[in-house]
């Protein structure tokens, strides 16, 4: 079996944790190994990084955001991403560089060119598929919202969240083979049987 690396991304509520913990107890059942991880806060340091970036109320330059996610990256993959996958496990990322091109380059609008080329120095490698959750902002908010004090990035303005879904639906639409789309408005049962009817084979297992 060779290990995969999955990222799963979307805008605020669109399910990523909740799918993942279905995928995850799927492979699971079936004695395939795999991690689940996420940024920011997959690592140590990582955790550090995720209480500046998302418990404080005040602003912060968008410059320094973006290197903050990025170094949450590039030590992510040192110390979970790259050492899981050398051990043969399937890693299972919720959120990834999509996320900063699609929250930093087309929410923020740091110039696009130079914030792919600052993930591409950041990130350890390419997922080998990503599972993007598209639905309205609208919808992703009032789920977010249902759980309680909104953090700095779901308090920003409607038109952020619209831009960075059709930030992440321009990513999935240049580079189609990697990307698997799904309309994230469904039941998570429903969202779960897509996913996994994609990703069983891919991980090795049988989908059933
Ligand atoms: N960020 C960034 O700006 N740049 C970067 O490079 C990176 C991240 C990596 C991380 O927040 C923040 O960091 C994020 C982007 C920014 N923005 N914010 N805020 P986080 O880790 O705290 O949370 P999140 O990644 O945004 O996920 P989330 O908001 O927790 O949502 P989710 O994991 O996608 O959804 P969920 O927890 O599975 O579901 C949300 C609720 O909806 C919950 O009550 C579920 O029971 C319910 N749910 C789930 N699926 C469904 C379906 N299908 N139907 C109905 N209800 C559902």
């Amino acid at each position: 079996m060779t290990p995969r690396f999955v990222t799963f991304e979307g805008g605020e509520g669109a399910g990523k944790s909740t799918l993942i913990a279905s995928v995850s107890a799927a492979l699971t059942s079936r004695g395939c190994a795999h991690v689940c991880t996420l940024e920011p806060g997959g690592s140590p340091l990582g955790q550090s990084l995720r209480g500046l970036l998302l418990d404080r109320t005040e602003p912060m330059a968008p410059v320094a955001e973006l290197f903050l996610y990025l170094a949450d990256r590039a030590e992510h993959g040192r110390t979970v991403i790259e050492p899981a996958l050398a051990a043969g496990q399937h890693v299972l990322c919720d959120r990834y560089t999509e996320s900063t091109i699609a929250y930093q380059g087309y929410g923020r609008q740091l110039p696009l060119p130079d914030v792919v080329t600052a993930c591409r120095i950041a990130e350890p490698r390419r997922p080998d598929r990503i599972v993007l959750l598209d639905l309205p902002p609208e919808l992703g908010l009032a789920r977010a919202g249902r759980r309680g004090a909104a953090d700095r990035i779901e308090r920003e303005a409607l038109d952020f969240h619209q831009r960075l879904r059709a930030g992440f639906q321009a990513l999935a639409a240049q580079d189609p083979d990697r990307f698997l789309v799904v309309d994230a408005t469904q039941s998570p049962e429903t969202v779960f049987a897509t996913v996994w009817a994609d990703l069983a084979p891919r991980l090795g297992v049988a989908d059933d």
